[in-house]
């Protein structure tokens, strides 16, 4: 076994990674089944750019007729955001797209998986997946928390969407030995909405603070991940009862249908933004790019330590 016949890795990622330089991983799910075309393909592009503005290089992952890529050029951009024929992929799902030499996008699971693989240890994304409201019935958890729990990268978010129980998936974080930040914050945040009325673990005040929990947690040998919560731009953000609202209303119309399982989330997200009329969609662009911004310095303080 070689992990080269199934990893790849642009250049300019490998040689950073290899002199310590800051790198920032990006998903593609938010791409392909987070967010609508051609809204997606612009933040593709500009969610990059603002990597590089911050001092650091990006990259995209996603799994290219079954390649394992880290790093996407023009043309993977573009078909991850067309989103046509491509699967979106979690861990149970990636051996399978590999052997099938099939097209996926990577969820916050799958696009920690292929950092780590590549050295990577940065991550900027939006929101994570989590325990679903009404999981005590369900059992519908995201695998992103196990993910969390093993893989040893740093998720830089917006905390989480209350499409999910945020106590909840606070207390399953706990359980799994995650140290959950927050950006000059001591509230999780609610990703469209800066507090969620849930505490973190420590609030850090900037990007260095956050680095050194980093650097103890690993150079300690402790195995996962640390989620960091950054809340949304005060101008960008919506109104909490608003949002509780809509969310309710998405998951009822999804219990309706009968949607379940892996297809839940994309539906969610959806239906959000057609019942705002997309003004949640502004949002949800403006705190990824934030996030993007506090990873790269993130990265950037952590490669000085
Ligand atoms: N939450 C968001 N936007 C997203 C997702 C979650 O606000 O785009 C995506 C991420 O890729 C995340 C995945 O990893 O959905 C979680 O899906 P599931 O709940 O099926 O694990
Ligand atoms: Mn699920």
């Amino acid at each position: 076994m070689n992990l080269k016949d199934y990893l790849f890795i642009q250049p300019e990622i490998e040689a950073a990674v290899k002199a310590g330089k800051p790198v920032v991983a990006l998903e593609s799910t938010i791409l392909s089944h987070g967010m609508p075309w051609p809204e997606n393909l612009e933040f593709a592009h500009k969610v990059q750019q603002v990597v590089r503005a911050g001092g650091a290089v990006p990259a995209t992952t996603a799994i290219i007729d079954g390649k394992l890529k880290v790093g996407l050029d023009d043309a993977d951009i573009e078909r991850m955001c067309r989103a046509e024929n491509v699967e979106k992929v979690s861990r149970r799902d990636l051996p399978i797209m590999v052997a099938t030499g099939r097209t996926g996008a990577t969820t916050v699971a799958t696009t920690m998986i292929l950092a780590s693989l590549a050295g990577i240890r940065i991550f900027a994304t939006g929101g994570i997946g989590g325990v679903h409201r009404g999981a005590e019935t369900t059992m519908d958890i995201s695998a992103d928390l196990q993910e969390l729990a093993h893989t040893p990268v740093a998720v830089v978010c917006a905390g989480a969407k209350m499409i999910l129980d945020i106590g909840l998936t606070l207390e399953y974080l706990e359980t799994m030995g995650v140290p959950v930040l927050g950006m000059g914050t001591e509230d999780f945040p609610a990703f469209y909405c800066r507090k969620s009325g849930f505490g973190v673990d420590y609030a850090a005040k900037d990007e260095l603070d956050a680095a050194k929990v980093l650097k103890a947690k690993w150079d300690l040998g402790l195995r996962g991940g640390v989620l960091i919560g950054n809340p949304v731009p005060e101008e960008y953000a919506l109104d909490f009862d608003e949002m509780n609202a809509v969310i309710q209303r998405a998951i009822d119309s999804a219990k309706a249908e009968g949607v379940k399982g892996k297809h839940l989330t994309p539906y969610l997200l959806a239906h959000i933004v057609d019942f705002t009329e997309g003004r949640s969609l502004a949002t949800n662009l403006q705190l990824a790019y934030n996030n993007a911004r506090v990873a790269s310095r993130l990265a950037v303080e952590y490669s000085k330590l």
